[in-house]
């Protein structure tokens, strides 16, 4: 690793999400630019700073997972995040949640697969097999992304160290077992404004949204660390992300899981 400040980018990622205000991508700033490395040692210093705050960890996601996210974002490699407990609602029955809008920069909603984990994951050498025998339910959700970067622009490792732009996470009230379904198959149709803005199946997501969670798992089992029992791991989002305005509404509607949505308020 090089000589980057990962506690002073990591403040920097942090004064910006409580100004509200959009700062400069960090790679266009270093010489050399950014590498992967550097961006999760700024991503683990920002959760670390969140804990301090008295958050806590809620579980932990997967970003561009599918060609559509990684087209609108030029980029061509998943990417990983800490879900914040305090970034979570749950919807219950089919009523949409408000999402408060004003408090974010320019936020953007996007469908979302979420595994609900029955039983800890410790890579390496995690399958999606194990992954099916690890998780407790599967459910649909909506993301609300908010990159901190100026214009929502930023290299692979710059939205590494931003926390894959995760700002607040709707999870879906009706579940199924992982294996009441084929995962590969399910359908989900996200709808803006009235508007359907993408359809797509679950092996939208590199091909099957558990084989992502394996990737997961593999990933923290590099660095010594695990998936927990009761934590929700959002796989991805299988279409691209759109715009939420206050007074928007985004809906994810999902066969097996029931529909999702969201209130910009
Ligand atoms: O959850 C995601 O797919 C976000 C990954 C980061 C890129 C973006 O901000 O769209
Ligand atoms: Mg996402």
């Amino acid at each position: 690793m090089t000589g980057v400040d990962h506690s002073g980018w990591a403040d920097y990622l942090l004064g910006a999400v409580d100004d509200r205000r959009e700062v400069a991508a960090i790679a266009a700033q270093i010489d050399g630019g950014l590498s992967i490395e550097d961006g999760y040692a700024i991503q683990a210093a920002l959760l670390e700073k969140h804990l301090a705050r008295g958050d806590g960890v809620a579980g932990a996601k997967l970003g561009l997972t599918s060609a559509a996210k990684q087209k609108q974002m030029g980029v061509s490699e998943p990417c990983y995040g800490w879900v914040l407990e305090s970034s979570v609602a749950r919807a219950s029955g089919g009523a949409a949640v408000d999402v408060a809008v004003g408090e974010l920069i320019h936020p953007r909603a996007e469908p979302e697969l979420i595994f609900v984990l029955g039983e800890d994951l410790a890579g390496p050498g995690v399958t999606a097999s194990d992954v099916l025998d690890a998780t407790a339910a599967v459910v649909g959700g909506i993301e609300l992304i908010d990159s901190r970067y100026e214009a929502f622009s930023f290299t692979l490792a710059d939205v590494i160290a931003d926390n894959t732009s995760a700002a607040r996470m709707v999870v879906g009230a009706d579940g199924i077992g992982p294996r009441d379904a084929d995962l590969t198959t399910l359908g989900c149709l996200f709808e803006v404004d009235g508007q359907i803005t993408g359809t797509a199946t679950g092996a939208a997501l590199l091909g099957d949204p558990a084989a992502c969670v394996a990737m997961l798992a593999n990933h923290l089992g590099r660095e010594g660390q695990a998936l927990r029992e009761g934590w929700i791991i959002p796989a991805g989002a299988p279409c691209d992300a759109q715009r939420l305005a206050a007074g928007g509404r985004a809906s994810a509607r999902y066969s097996h899981l029931g529909a999702v949505a969201v209130r910009g308020v």
